[in-house]
This record gives structure tokens, sequence and C-alpha cells, in this order.
């Protein structure tokens, strides 16, 4: 592994490797049934072009064909379109790579085999065709053979999006990794990372990205004007090269504040008709553009709620507006009252994404996509899946999840994040039996749709290494291959990662696997207990503060007192584990059924009370904390062994964040740990030093 092109270019460095006889394919490459000048095929090739000499020393000699040459037909058909399919290859005058279009393979779509020397890349389309070739670089980057090789890909979400929290200044909302890339001064950025940004985001599957903060505020309001537009489509048109849909975040209130108009009713004739005249103007004046994605009515963002409409109403007129142009508008679900009174206890902000939008299932367009985060609370560590999530039977739906580690470590910590979206996708919501887990919801299994997927905040930056902590960028990486295929694992992804980003020495794959795979348990450990969630600092999101949730200036957030702590949520209290289908709002409403891992979510539960590991709850607190610093405290060590086998850069790197995390370990465990001592007045059994 080259480290220094590796801290660059991430898993595209593509150092020199071991050529394990993939290097012949590439002498003799055969284009058929497509067009060499189209603009993804042309970044296929170019994409081919810098693998194949970078990894193996070959450059491609690539001709455009009619028919193979010596009627040597090398291109087998796939049999079929989901499954592996047997390559049928001729004998031929030697090793060659074949990549031609099939009509039996869907858009995005793609199939690799090799048989007798002849590697085959058929492709759907020219954005099947790009990830093709993406596949094959990914398995020459792992040191793997292609000899053999057989499989069928077709990704299993039809929107697969990363959301920049980028602000037109440079600043980044909740990003760890350094300024924007996309915009500074007010201005746009475009230069040579913009392609390599482009390409990254290809090579694991994403088909959108969002460039702008949800939070639209200032300079980015005039994106959709000429201030911009001309900027805005050059970005657009380098995603085209790479099968990127572009995307912008809307101000809900631009009719207000670019259109003069006094109103952002959604039901006013003159709000209407400035939105589709402005629509028309963003759609001819920006190629590639997909829609628009919208943050309305929270944390003090403008919305229908103002004029007394509901969501729908908001979300419908903007679909109207952009529905001639094929546009699609992506309205989150994060909407709730952030100035709720904590101090009533029936009050709860998990309850507000289902209470806001459950009753007008059905009525929104078809060109509308709900995203739904992960969670009814905001990205904790530890959250019950939101019941939205399937709740919803006839509104075409994405899941929202966070890359960028605003609540697990800030890029600091190390916090491998892929476990938690797997757990995330496969649960079972119970919304309908043979498809109810939330990877069937948002695939578009359960109802038959197409416009649903995933989406999720990205942790990048223009830090060298794009994401502050190297570790981190498993996180970005893993999503959008994890938004392809959700059949993939953690380990898997890892298997992917590791090789192609730090080294493929047995040794460090083991060491790094085991760090990532066991890193948010750990994180959780030191943490916030039992799904508790937040006791973070307010605002700014990292390190502790027991009583520190911000929105509530009355420190009653995990209702801790003398006896017990935790959030009731049964039906005897917020009745929040109602909004789940059954079986899950019996298991969570009470708390002999509740699944450990969320028991403070739901109940609010005696320090006395015995887990079923035997140990009491104020016990539990006091282990988790003692044993997630000392795991913290062994990632340290086992990284340091690492001295000398990874490059030096990425070794310092990383050394230097585990570090900090070590330090804020500490305070996590010690603050809380002293805090409920105090509360509970009930010493640690084991006699460790809690003040
Ligand atoms: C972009 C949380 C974050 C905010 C973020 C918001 C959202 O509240 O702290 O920074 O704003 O979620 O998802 O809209």
């Amino acid at each position: 592994m080259d480290g220094k092109k590796a801290w660059k270019q991430l898993w595209l460095a593509y150092g020199k490797k071991k050529d394990l006889g993939n290097g012949k394919y590439f002498e003799n490459v055969w284009l058929k049934g497509f067009d060499a000048e189209d603009r993804m095929v042309n970044s296929a090739l170019q994409e081919l072009k810098l693998g194949a000499e970078g990894m193996l020393g070959v450059t491609p000699q690539v001709k455009q064909v009619e028919v193979a040459p010596n009627g040597d037909k090398c291109l087998a058909e796939a049999a079929s379109n989901d499954d592996k399919c047997a390559a049928e290859a001729q004998p031929g005058a030697g090793a060659a790579l074949c990549m031609e279009k099939s009509e039996k393979l869907s858009p995005e779509s793609y199939s690799v085999q090799e048989n007798g020397g002849k590697l085959q890349i058929l492709a759907g389309d020219e954005k099947g065709l790009l990830y093709g070739v993406f596949h094959v670089l990914r398995q020459i980057s792992m040191e793997k053979s292609l000899a053999g090789i057989a499989v069928t890909c077709t990704p299993d979400n039809p929107l697969r999006t990363y959301n920049h929290w980028d602000n037109m200044d440079g600043s980044i909302e909740r990003g760890y990794s350094g300024k924007s890339f996309f915009f500074e001064n007010d201005d746009i950025v475009i230069n040579d990372r913009t392609r390599d940004y482009a390409r990254l985001m290809a090579s694991i599957g994403i088909n959108g990205v969002v460039i702008n903060n949800v939070n639209v505020k200032q300079a980015a309001t005039w994106l959709i004007t000429d201030r911009y537009f001309e900027k805005v489509a050059q970005l657009s048109e380098i995603f085209a090269d790479y099968g990127i849909k572009f995307f912008l975040s809307l101000n809900y209130a631009a009719t207000i504040e670019l259109g003069g108009i006094d109103s952002a009713d959604p039901l006013d004739e003159r709000v209407i008709a400035w939105w589709k005249e402005k629509m028309k103007e963003c759609f001819a004046k920006i190629p590639n553009l997909g829609g628009f994605l919208v943050k309305a009515d929270s944390e003090g963002r403008p919305g229908p709620f103002t004029y007394g409409r509901t969501q729908a109403d908001g979300a419908n007129m903007l679909a109207e507006a952009v529905r001639p142009y094929g546009g699609i508008i992506i309205w989150r679900c994060f909407v709730y009252n952030c100035r709720q009174d904590w101090r009533d206890y029936k009050t709860d902000r998990a309850r507000a994404g289902y209470d806001n939008f459950i009753q007008m299932d059905g009525d929104y367009a078809e060109n509308v996509i709900l995203q739904i985060k992960n969670g009814p609370m905001d990205f904790q560590i530890r959250e019950p899946i939101s019941p939205l999530l399937g709740g919803l039977q006839k509104t075409n739906q994405m899941l929202e999840v966070q890359v960028a580690q605003e609540y697990t470590g800030h890029q600091i910590d190390v916090c491998y994040l892929i476990p938690m979206f797997k757990e995330i996708l496969d649960f079972h919501t119970y919304c309908k039996p043979g498809a109810d887990t939330v990877a069937d919801v948002i695939s578009g299994r359960t109802m038959g749709n197409k416009n649903t997927g995933i989406a999720a905040v990205i942790n990048t930056g223009n830090d060298e290494n794009w994401t502050g902590n190297y570790l981190a960028a498993a996180n970005l990486y893993g999503f959008g291959r994890l938004a392809f295929q959700t059949s993939l694992s953690a380990e898997e992804i890892l298997d992917e990662w590791i090789p192609m980003s730090i080294s493929s020495d047995p040794e460090v794959i083991k060491v790094v696997k085991d760090i990532l795979l066991r890193s948010r348990e750990t994180y959780e450990k030191y943490t916030s207990p039992l799904g508790i969630g937040w006791m973070v600092t307010p605002h700014d999101h990292y390190g502790c503060s027991v009583d520190g949730y911000e929105y509530d200036r009355w420190g009653t957030y995990h209702r801790a007192d003398h006896l017990g702590m935790g959030v009731d949520r049964s039906d005897k209290g917020t009745g929040y584990a109602q909004q789940y289908y059954e079986p899950n709002a019996s298991a969570y409403n009470s708390m002999e059924s509740c699944p450990e891992e969320l028991l403070l979510f739901f109940h609010h539960v005696p320090y006395t009370y015995v887990l079923k590991t035997g140990k009491t709850l104020i016990q539990h607190i006091y282990d988790s904390h003692f044993e997630g610093y000392d795991e913290a405290e062994g990632f340290a060590k086992a990284w340091d062994g690492l001295e000398g086998k990874v490059d030096v850069q990425v070794f310092a790197n990383v050394k230097e964040r585990f570090g900090r995390q070590l330090y804020n370990a500490r305070e996590w465990r010690d603050q809380v740990n002293t805090y409920f001592y105090r509360k509970s007045g009930i010493p640690d059994e084991k006699g460790r030093t809690i003040y």
C-alpha cells in the first residue's frame, strides 16, 4: 500500500499490488454496445486506466467493437438479472477484458465474470459499467485474483445519497475534518478534489449528493439564482460524469427572502406561481439536477406550520413545481418543537416525528420522499428505530443516518458505525408480513414503490485525508457499500476497506478489524448507558455533561433522581412505545421484555433493578464505564503495535486521535460514575475509585 497516496486518495490510491494473473486482461480491452465518448463510459475508461496502470503497471488498450475480434464470442450473456450467472466463455486468441451492454441487466446493474482467460463486465447501462469497472478495480486492490469470478450486482436501494451540511462561508455544521471543499467565502470551489470526490462517491455506488446544509441561510438561499447558477451547473456536470444526481437543500421561505412575497403559505397562489417559475429556471440552468432536500418547521427553520398548513401541503406544493422536470422533493421528518417544556412528564420529543407525519400517510405526491432519521431523537449511540419507518404504509420513505460523528466521537474517538446501520436495516417493523424490515421498506420491496432509498450525513471536509481520523474513512466507504448492497456484513466491508486503504498484511487486518468491529460498543460503554442518550456537552456534542441536554433548562432529560433513572415511554408514561406495531409495542412497553440495551430509553428504572446479567442497574453503569475506558486503552495499545507496519502518516494520525479518545473516555467514565454514585448513594461493589 502506498501510504502517501492513500492518505489523499483513500481507497482509490491505486498503489502497486500483487499481479496474481490479473494484469493480462487489460492488454486487450473490448468495448461493445457502449459509446466510448459517453461521459460515464469515459469516466469508466479513465478509471480503468488509472487503476490498471497504478496497481498492475499495465496500460489498457481499449478497442470499440461491434463484434468481438476473430468472431470470438467472449461476451457471454448474463443468465439472469438477479443471481450469479455463469459465463459462457469461448476460447479466444488470448486473455482479454470485454465490456458490453446487456439488455438483460437493469439500469445500474452489472455482472463480472471470468472464464478461460476472458474477463467480462456486462452492464445494464453506462452507470452499471462504471460500477462494474470499480468492482474489478476493487478486487485488484484487495489483491484477489479475478480468475473464476462470477457475480451479478443490482443495487438494493434506488437512491443512495450523501448529504453535506456545508455552509457557504466554508464552515460545516457537525463537520470534524476541516472546512468545506464545495464552498469558501460565499463562493463555490471547483478543483481537483471535486473530481476526486465524485470518483470516490461513484466507486461505492452513491448516486445522489446534496451539497449544502439543510439549514439554508444567508448566501445559500441564493444558490438557486443567477448569482450562482453558472458554478452550480459546472459542479453538477462533474457529478454527472460519475452518475451522481445533483441536489440542493432549499430554503422553504425563499418566496419571502428571494421572491419579495410576504408569505410562504403553500396554498397561496402567489407562492405556488413563484415556485413554478423558479423551478423552471433551476432545471433549465442546472443540468443533472435531481431535486431538492427540505428541512421545514424544525429548529427555527420556516415551514408550512407557520401558516396552519400540513407538512404534506408544503411538500406537495414543491413537488408539483418540480414534477414537469422529473424532479423529486426529499422532505425531512425531523420536525419537533425544541422549546418543549420537559418538566411536563407527558411531553416527549421522541413522539414528534410520528405525531407530525402519520396522519397524512398517503397524502404525499408520488415525487415526494419523506427522509426519516434512524431514531426518534437524534443520531444517539443507541436509539430505537423510528416508528415512522414502516409505520407509514402509503408514503415513499428514505432512511437518514449520520456518518458524521456528531454524537459518536467527532472523528476523534474511533466508532465504526456500520454495525449500527446493519441493526437498523435488519429491524423488523412488522408493517407487512414477509417484507417488514427497514431494508425492505426503503428499498421499495414493501410497497413496490420506486422513489425510496437511503441517505447519510457525510463526514468529509478539506483535511488532506478527507475524514480527520483516517479510520473514520471506513464509515465513509462502508455507508456507500451498504447502501448499494444491504446484505454485506460490517465485517465484509472491512475485508474490502482495510486492504484497499491500509494494508493487506493479515496481522494489520486482524488488529484494525478487531478495533473497528468493537468500537461502537466500547464508545457506548463509556458514554450514556442503556439507550438513555445525550449526557453530552450541549451544542458542541463532544465530551460528557450528564445534565447537558441543550433544550432542557431544567436538568430533567434523563429523569435521574435518588431512586432511579430513565424516561417512562410506556403506556403509563409518554405512550411513545405505542407508536410501534405489535409485537414491538408490547415488548417495549414492559420493563421485563424491553431489550436491555434500550431499557432506559423506554423505562424509568430503579438503580437496584436486576438486569439479565444478574447485575443491578447501578453496578452495570459502573462496570460498563470502567470496561469502556479499559477497552479504549486496549485499542490504543493494539494500534501502537502496528508502528512500522502501516504508513507513518496514518499511524501518527490515528495514534494522536487515540490519545484524545482516552482523555475523553476517562472524563466520561469518571463523570458518569460520580454523578450516579452521588445520586444513588450506592457504592461500587468492586470498590473502585468513584468520588
Ligand atoms: C443540520 C441536530 C444537529 C443539527 C442538525 C439537525 C438536523 O439537531 O445538532 O446540527 O442541523 O440535527 O438534522 O437538522
